[in-house]
């Protein structure tokens, strides 16, 4: 293992440190997760660390630290082999997402990683996945190019497609699950690349091109029983509102109330984009497997297939920044843009 890494610190759980009065966990800084792994120091790649100022629990992060942290990346591109971000786990899978739409022809492991304890507690499940992310993220092929060229996210010995997890797990260590899609490494006595599933660019020398136009005039509205004209016509009647990423039932279903499918209709009219995902953890939207299904269709409403939530959003974010024109964001939707659907 050879190259240079550069690991930026954002936050999380895994630089906490209790507060002594609230005794609720706090963000800490970097020096300590440096003490307390002092692993990094053997390792055969030069490490570089970066912190954020100041760092973050993620439940704060918003988009404007995704552009933020997508052009510290991009300054510090040409200079490193791989990037690893400690990043807590509660938006990591939003993060990924967004990061993975922002980098077009990226050709160098970007690796997110974290804890479900700190750094500085005796079970903690930070070194290993800080470790590990350090390994895969400076892991090149015979040929030299890096092995995960892709964002990722690595947690409790798997390593996933950044834009296909979703955080699952609120206290186990394998906090992350990728339903859609197999994981890309697993880690064990050996780590065992999977690379059929992994992206590989065109061309490794294609220049990294990073999108920080992001449209956040986007809601998610999420369908249950019972929810009432009241409800949507608070989320789809918002000034400005661009996109709708709507969570629906099985496999892309929604009520056939006339009132429920006459305020879509009418938002689609409006030049609202509405995106289906599923509120199931796995399988896919298929709008034309039942008649509550085809209604929605026909009022316009795109198919987001196998995409998880946090995907679906963070596209919308992107893809409404690319264009005003709802011929290419319609196309834009419906493309698989960097492995995070299967349409
Ligand atoms: N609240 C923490 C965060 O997302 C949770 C964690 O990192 N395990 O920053």
């Amino acid at each position: 293992m050879a190259g240079k890494i550069l690991l930026i610190y954002t936050g999380g759980t895994i630089g906490m440190k209790q507060d002594p009065e609230t005794l609720a966990l706090k963000p800490f800084n970097f020096n300590q997760i440096l003490e307390e792994v002092p692993e990094l120091k053997k390792f055969g790649c030069e490490i570089d660390t970066y912190s954020f100022d100041p760092v973050i629990d993620s439940s704060d992060v918003q988009p404007g630290f995704w552009i933020t942290l997508a052009e510290f990346i991009q300054k510090n591109y040409s200079a490193y082999d791989g990037f690893v971000v400690l990043h807590g786990t509660d938006t990591m899978s939003y993060t990924a997402s967004a990061l993975s739409f922002m980098f077009e022809n990226l050709s160098k492991p970007v690796v997110l990683t974290g804890s479900q304890l700190p750094i500085g507690m005796l079970r903690t499940d930070g070194k290993e996945n800080l470790i590990s992310s350090i390994e895969i993220a400076s892991a090149t092929d015979s040929q030299g190019h890096p092995m995960v060229p892709e964002v990722c996210i690595y947690f409790d010995t798997h390593l996933y497609r950044g834009n296909r997890t979703t955080k699952y797990n609120a206290e186990n260590f394998r906090a992350f699950r990728s339903a859609n899609y197999p994981v890309l490494a697993d880690v064990g006595i050996h780590i065992k690349y999977n690379t059929a599933n992994i992206r590989t660019p065109d061309n490794y020398t294609n220049f990294l091109k990073v999108s920080k136009n992001l449209d956040t005039r986007v809601a998610v509205l999420k369908i249950f029983p019972g929810i009432t004209p009241q409800v949507m016509d608070a989320v789809l009647g918002m000034e400005g509102l661009r996109g709708v990423v709507l969570e629906t039932f099985g496999s892309g279903n929604a009520p056939t109330a006339d009132w429920f499918v006459s305020r879509i209709k009418d938002a689609v009219r409006r030049g609202v984009v509405v995106l289906n995902v599923t509120q199931c953890h796995a399988g896919k939207v298929d709008m034309d497997a039942y008649a509550t299904g085809i209604a929605l269709k026909n009022e316009g409403v795109i198919s987001g297939y196998d995409s998880t939530t946090e995907a679906a959003l963070t596209k919308m974010f992107y893809v409404l920044g690319q264009s005003d024109d709802l011929s290419i964001i319609k196309e834009l939707l419906n493309s698989n843009l960097r492995g995070e659907v299967l349409n």
